[in-house]
C-alpha cells in the first residue's frame, strides 16, 4: 500500500450508534462518516436511510439476541440509545438499565474495546448551584432517569475493572440548538462541541474508564474537567451569545426554589413516575 492509501484509511473499521434516531444521533451521524468504513445506525425508531457507508438497524436494546448479533465485528460503540427524560421505572429498567447492560455484555463476548456512554448531568443534580463538581463529585441523581445513568456509569466501571472494556462516561449538560432558559446558559453543551466531545473520546489512546463534564465554554461553570484533561477536549462554542435572552436576576426568595437551588434544575421536583398516572 502506498503512503496516500494509508493516509486515507479511516480510523475505525466498523462503528455502532445507538439512539440514531434522536436529537443527538441525527447530529452525530455526519461526522461519523470520517471516522469508519462502516457505521451501524440504530435505534427502536427507524433511523432514516442508510447512506453509503452505513447500516441500519431497529433494534430495541431491551432484546439481549437482536443487541448480541448487532455488536458482532464492531471496534467501538458510541451508545446513545435509551430514554433521555425522567419516566416510569419499568421503561428505564428496559431501555436503559436491561439496554445498557445487554449491549455491555455483547461487547464483553464480541471483543469491543472502546464505549462512548451518553451519562448524563442529572447523575449529579441534587448537588447545589454553589458546588463546583468534577469526576470524583458523589453520585446524587435528581431523578429515576439519573438513577439509571448512574447505573451506566458503575456498569462500566465494572466492566472496565474486570474485562478492560474501556468507557468515556460523558456526563452531558443540556445540548440543544441553544439554551432554553437561564439554567442552560451554565449547563449548554453545542452541538460543534458534543461532537469534538465524542472524537476525544474515540481517539485519545487509553483512556481507561473516565467520567467527563459536557458543556461548552460557558461563563459561568459548575464543573471542573482537570482530571479528564488527558482527553484534550476543548470547547469552542459558549452560551454568552444567548445571555441577554435570559437575564439575571438578583438572588431572591427564588432561591428557595429546588430548581433553582440544584443542578439538575427541574429535574429535582419530580416524582417517581408510574404507568397508569
Ligand atoms: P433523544 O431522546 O432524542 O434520543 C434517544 C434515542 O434513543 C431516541 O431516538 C430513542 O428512540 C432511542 N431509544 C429509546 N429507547 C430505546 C430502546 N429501548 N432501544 C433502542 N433505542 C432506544 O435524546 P438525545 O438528546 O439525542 O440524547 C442522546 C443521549 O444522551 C441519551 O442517552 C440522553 O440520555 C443523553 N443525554 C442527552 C442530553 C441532551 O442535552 N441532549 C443531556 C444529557 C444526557
Ligand atoms: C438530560 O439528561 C436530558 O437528556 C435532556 O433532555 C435535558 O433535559 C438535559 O439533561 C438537561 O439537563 O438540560
Amino acid at each position: 500500500m502506498n503512503e496516500s492509501s494509508a493516509a486515507r484509511r479511516k480510523p475505525f473499521r466498523r462503528l455502532l450508534l445507538t439512539g440514531a434516531a434522536g436529537n443527538l444521533g441525527r447530529q452525530l451521524r455526519g461526522a461519523l462518516a470520517d471516522w469508519a468504513d462502516i457505521v451501524h445506525v440504530t435505534d427502536i425508531v427507524p433511523p432514516g436511510d442508510a447512506a453509503a457507508h452505513e447500516e441500519t438497524s431497529v433494534v430495541d436494546l431491551a432484546d439481549r439476541e437482536a443487541v448480541m448479533h448487532m455488536v458482532e465485528g464492531v471496534d467501538a460503540i458510541v451508545h446513545l440509545g435509551g430514554i433521555s427524560i425522567d419516566a416510569p421505572f419499568d421503561d428505564l429498567l428496559e431501555a436503559n438499565i436491561r439496554g445498557t447492560y445487554n449491549l455491555y455484555e455483547a461487547a464483553r463476548k464480541h471483543g469491543v474495546k472502546r464505549i462512548v456512554f451518553a451519562s448524563s448531568n442529572h447523575t449529579i443534580g441534587f448537588h447545589p448551584v454553589t458546588e463546583v463538581l468534577d469526576a470524583d463529585s458523589p453520585h446524587r441523581p435528581d431523578s429515576l432517569y439519573g438513577v439509571s445513568k448512574c447505573f451506566g456509569e458503575s456498569l462500566s466501571r465494572y466492566y472496565y475493572d474486570r474485562f478492560g472494556i474501556e468507557t468515556v462516561c460523558v456526563r452531558i449538560g443540556s445540548s440543544f440548538e441553544e439554551p432554553k432558559n437561564s439554567r442552560m446558559l451554565v449547563t449548554y453543551l453545542s452541538y460543534r462541541d458534543f461532537i469534538e466531545l465524542v472524537s476525544c473520546s474515540l481517539f485519545t489512546n487509553r483512556v481507561g474508564h473516565v467520567v467527563v463534564y459536557g458543556a461548552s465554554d460557558n461563563p459561568v461553570k459548575w464543573w471542573d474537567n482537570t482530571k479528564a484533561g488527558f482527553l484534550g477536549f476543548r470547547p469552542r462554542d459558549s452560551s454568552v451569545q444567548f445571555a441577554e435572552r435570559f437575564p439575571v436576576t438578583a438572588p431572591t426568595a427564588e432561591r428557595d426554589d429546588p430548581a433553582q437551588r440544584f443542578q439538575g434544575g427541574a429535574f429535582v421536583l419530580g416524582e417517581p413516575l408510574a404507568h397508569d398516572r
